[in-house]
């Protein structure tokens, strides 16, 4: 029975290490924003820029925020923009904060997510910068970050190799086989 449960072990193991890679799901890695300061439109001298290596080639594909932001003087809520990106900029996203918001001079929280796709370099860094599409205070602050955070979700690099053609015919008998399994619980369930 041992040698047996050896055996069986010796087996499952490197199929379950062929199979991960395409098994893992994102996973979220969270950032603390208090304090990060917008003044002007994105790339302007003052903005808050965050960097974080995600690991080399990785993929970024959604983002998650809940945070509490003080808006001066005339600066509206729905200038609030962050623009997300690898080291280069050319691979990007801008998240507005807040659409339609139009209040001014207040202090407010938001909390949005959504799913989006950036692939890092190979320097493994994403950029986060906070910008204000209107330039309400010239080279003085617009927006502060007064506390919260913003996730991301990133896919583990290891995703990132190339399967190769053993692996992946495995991995098509093995969504095959659970797919064929569900078609015959649900025909079970109707009748
Ligand atoms: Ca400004
Ligand atoms: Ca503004």
């Amino acid at each position: 029975m041992k040698k047996l449960n050896q055996t069986l072990r010796a087996i499952a193991i490197p199929a379950l290490a062929m199979l991960l890679p395409f098994m893992a799901q994102a996973v979220p890695v969270t950032f603390d924003v208090t304090g990060a300061e917008a003044w002007g439109d994105q790339g302007a001298n003052g903005n808050t820029v965050l960097t974080f290596n995600v690991g080399p080639n990785a993929k970024v594909t959604g983002f998650n925020f809940d945070f509490n932001v003080t808006v001066k003087g005339m600066s509206e809520f729905r200038e609030l923009n962050l623009f997300v990106s690898d080291s280069s900029l050319l691979d990007n996203e801008t998240l507005v904060v807040a659409p339609g918001d139009t209040g001014n001079n207040g202090t407010k929280s938001f909390a949005n997510s959504g799913l989006f796709e950036i692939t890092v370099g190979s320097d493994g860094i994403l950029r986060l910068e906070f910008f204000d599409r209107f330039d309400d205070f010239s080279n003085a602050v617009d927006d502060v970050w007064n506390f919260g955070s913003i996730t991301f979700d990133v896919e583990p690099t290891a995703a990132n190799t190339v399967p190769e053609p053993a692996s992946l015919a495995l991995v098509a008998l093995a969504l095959g086989a659970a797919g064929a399994s569900g078609a015959t619980r649900r025909r079970t369930l109707k009748s």
